[in-house]
Parts: C-alpha cells; structure tokens; sequence
C-alpha cells in the first residue's frame, strides 16, 4: 500500500474490525470485552489526545523540552496495551504515550520530557521500560528481557515498540534473529506512521510491507490497522497467547525451539502521524499539507465513539464525561510534575558509577556557582 497515499483503506490485508464509520465490517469479529473494557479504551484514547495537545502546548510555553506528538496513533498504542496483562512488560521508543495513559503512569512519566530523570525510574514500577531515543536500541534489551522471562517461568511477555524507520537498523535485525532462534515471547510492535522525520516509508526499505520481514525470521508477521482500536487489540491479544508460555515450561532458553508454533509475532501497525516528528520539526517542508486529511477521516477516536454509541454504550453525556475526565487527569499529571523539585547535580549521577574526575570537577564546579549565586540565577527553581 502507499502509506502516503489517498487511500488508507485501499490494502486488503490489513486486519480491521471497524469500518471507517466505525460501525464493525461484516464478517469482523469484534472482540468479546465487557462495556467496562470498551469504555475504558475509549477514554484512555480521549485522555492519551488531550495529554498531546497539552503537550505541545507546554513545550510550546517553554514549559518543557522537545515533545514527540502522537495525535493518530492512539488506538495501536492504546488497544494494544489493554490486550496485555499488568505484569506484561512495555518497552517503547518515545511516541507511544498511549501505553503509558493505560498503565496510568502519566504524572510519573511526565517529569521526564521535564528533564528530571526521576520519570524514568518510576514507570519502572508500571512495567515499562524507560523510552528510548536511540533508535532500535532498546529492541535487543526487550528480547533480552522477555528471554529471561522464558527462563525463568514467568509467565510474561515483552510488547516493545519501534516505528516504521528503526526497522532499518542493525538492531533490529539481532534482536528478530535471536528471538525467532530462541522462541523468546516478545511482540515486536511496528509502527507504520508512513514516516521517519522526513524519509517516506518508500525510501525506507524494497520489502512490499513491514511485516513480511518476520518471515525471514521464522516467525509470523501480521498487519493491522493501528487507527482501529479493536483491531489493534484482537491481533496483539492474539500475538501475546502465541507468545505465552503455554505448558508452563520455559525451554531454558538453551535451546532453539524445535518448531511450530514459533512464539514471537511482528505486529505492523498502519496507521499515521497527524502532526510534526517532534516539536523542533516542520512537516511543510517535506509533505503537503492535505497527505493527513484521508488519515483524520478513520480518526481512532471518532470511530471507537462511533462504535460506542451504535451499540448504545455511550451518550452525549457520557462523551462529555470523558473529555472532562481526561481535562482532568491531565491536568493533575502537569501540576505534579511541575511541583517536582530538581536537584541541579543530578545531571552526574546515572550514566557512571564512579564520577570520572572531569565530571567530578564540573560537578563541584556546579555546586559551588549554585551556592554563590542561588539557584534563581540558573533558572532550576521555577
Ligand atoms: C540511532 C539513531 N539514529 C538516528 C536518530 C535520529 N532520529 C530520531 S527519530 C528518527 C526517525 C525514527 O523514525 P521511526 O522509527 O519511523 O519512528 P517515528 O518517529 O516515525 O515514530 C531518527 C532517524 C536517532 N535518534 N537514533
Ligand atoms: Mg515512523
């Protein structure tokens, strides 16, 4: 398909459960959740859009760093976690805000596109691995990760996220390879957004889709619509009971597995990024300005509603309670992350153990201007 094009709808072998109106296509299978559960992947997308908007808008008011905005992309991130269970592990790299929204970590995550490492920390506590911005660096820890979940019985699996450009890195290639070998349960969750900053998804690889690569691999690869919640979370629900381990035994994770089913899946979700790569990016500058507009038209949010009022789960009241309740959350998240108080000298403090004694220096020399001048004079209070 041409993810740039006019038609997302065009390819066949995406996997949808809702139509563009979101009323289910015929034939679709739609997922077997309680009203709780659809509602609750509806509001986690109403509250993962609001989170957006704020943030670029406090980025905007030098309220906060360089922000990656995922307006578009909230059903994959978003049904795909609520197919996971709360032990299941999330690894992800920097647009997939969603996840965090469903595992409702937000005002411990937030501090981090704050600067203050304390964000990272915390998630920890939520299964989720710090996010990463090297890219397709964190997909060997992931496999790691789940490997060691294999080895050790637990019945966990690993959903790690990258986008459509960090399949073309090395990283990605040893961590399917060794995945697919070992068996490890990991999800491998491709975003398709159609882009890498400016590089199209035409210049970023010859393979006719993203999933196709897991066949080299030996293992499944599957596509689906990541702007259709339900079916983000019918493939990934499916995907982490292929990975689950099934007997109980883990294979020790000595030997390749002896054969099918092969337990790690390459999920790519289709979907697109509405806005700018991050909030130092133009997106003028390199795709015309009505590419978003048939993407907006099977907007995840709008067709999840639609979806829920057809089928009498919720009103206009009900939506309104949504949005408010997003108002919320939001807001909280943002007062207290802006309440934490951050101590200058822990910019030295995570990447060594021991301070080399360059760093040492620049530490104390720090501390002691700090000191002299108050923390007014470097602007680290407010
Ligand atoms: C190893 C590495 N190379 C280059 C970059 C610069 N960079 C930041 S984001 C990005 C594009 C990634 O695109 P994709 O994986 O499709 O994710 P998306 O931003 O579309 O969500 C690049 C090249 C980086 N962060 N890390
Ligand atoms: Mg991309």
């Amino acid at each position: 398909m041409d993810e740039t094009g006019d038609d997302p709808l065009a390819d066949e072998d995406v996997y949808r459960v809702l139509g563009p109106d979101g009323v289910p296509l015929p034939d679709a299978a739609v997922p077997d959740l309680s009203d709780e559960t659809f509602l609750a992947i509806y509001r986690d997308m109403v509250t993962t859009r609001r989170f957006d908007e704020r943030a670029v808008s406090l980025q905007r008011q030098g309220r906060m760093g360089t922000y990656a905005p995922c307006a578009g992309q909230e059903g994959s991130a978003v049904g795909s976690t609520h197919a996971l269970r709360d032990r299941d592990l999330i690894s992800y790299q920097y647009r997939e805000h969603g996840a965090i929204v469903v595992r409702d970590l937000l005002a411990e995550y937030l501090p981090y596109w704050m600067g203050h490492e304390s964000g990272t920390a915390a998630i920890a506590e939520g299964n989720v691995f710090p996010l990463n911005i090297g890219i397709a660096a964190h997909l060997p820890h992931a496999v790691g990760a789940s490997w060691a979940f294999d080895y050790r019985d637990e019945d966990r699996v690993v959903a790690c996220h990258f986008g459509d450009g960090a399949t073309s890195e090395g990283d990605f290639h040893e961590a399917m390879n060794f995945a697919g070998v070992f068996d490890t349960p990991t999800l491998f969750c491709c975003h398709n957004n159609g882009w890498a900053i400016s590089v199209p998804r035409e210049r970023q690889t010859a393979s006719a889709t993203f999933a196709a690569k897991a066949s080299a691999y030996g293992f499944d690869g599957v596509r689906v619509d990541g702007m259709d919640p339900l079916a983000s979370y019918a493939v990934t629900r499916a995907a982490a009971e292929r990975a689950r381990n099934a007997d109980g035994e883990g294979d020790g994770g000595e030997t390749p597995s002896d054969g099918p089913p092969t337990r790690p899946t390459l999920v790519e979700f289709v979907e697109y990024r509405y806005g700018a790569h991050t909030t130092a990016d133009d997106p003028t500058a390199y795709r015309a300005d009505d590419a978003v507009e048939p993407w907006r038209a099977i907007d995840p949010i709008d067709r999840m509603e639609a979806f829920l009022r057809e089928t009498g789960r919720i009103d206009d009241e009900g939506v309104a309670a949504a949005r408010d309740r997003a108002d919320d959350v939001v807001a909280d998240a943002i007062d207290a992350a802006e309440a934490v108080e951050p101590d200058p000298a822990a910019m030295f403090d995570h990447a060594y153990a021991d301070l080399p004694p360059e760093l040492r220096r620049q530490r104390d020399e720090l501390l002691a201007a700090v000191e002299e001048h108050g923390e007014e004079a470097f602007d680290l209070g407010e």
